[in-house]
C-alpha cells in the first residue's frame, strides 16, 4: 500500500515538474525547426511568415510583425526596413520575442539570418 502511495506521488511529481517552464524562452512550436517566424500579432498569434533563408522584403507581411521567433541553430535580425535597412531586433538560436516594443511594434520589413557560426546576437 505505501509503495502505491509513492508511486502516485512520484507521478505526480513529474507531472509537475513537465509543467514549469525552461529559463530560456524556446522559439514558438508552431515555427518550425530551421526557420525565422514572424507573427502579425504578439503572443505568436495571427498570420505566421516564416523563412529559412534571409529575405530582403516581406510583402503583405512587411510593417504587420509583432512577435518573432527563431528555430534555426544561429541567430536573425530583423530590419526596420526592405533590404536590411533601418534600426534590427537581434533574436538568438532557439529563442523568440513574444512582443515587440510599441516604438518597433509594425514596422519590420526584412530578415537576415546569420552564420552558422553566430548563433547568439
Ligand atoms: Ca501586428
Amino acid at each position: 500500500m505505501k509503495l502505491t502511495r509513492n508511486l502516485l506521488v512520484a507521478g505526480a511529481l513529474a507531472a509537475a515538474a513537465l509543467a514549469v517552464p525552461t529559463a530560456t524562452q524556446a522559439a514558438p512550436g508552431s515555427c518550425a525547426f530551421g526557420y525565422a517566424c514572424i507573427y502579425w500579432d504578439s503572443g505568436f498569434g495571427g498570420l505566421q511568415y516564416s523563412r529559412n533563408v534571409s529575405t530582403t522584403s516581406l510583402g503583405s507581411m512587411g510593417d504587420q510583425g509583432s512577435s518573432l521567433g527563431n528555430s534555426r541553430n544561429y541567430l536573425t535580425r530583423y530590419y526596420q526596413h526592405a533590404s536590411y535597412g533601418g534600426w534590427n531586433v537581434c533574436v538568438s538560436m532557439q529563442n523568440s520575442s513574444s512582443s515587440l516594443s510599441s516604438d518597433r511594434n509594425d514596422e519590420i520589413s526584412s530578415q537576415y539570418q546569420g552564420s552558422p557560426y553566430t548563433a547568439y546576437c
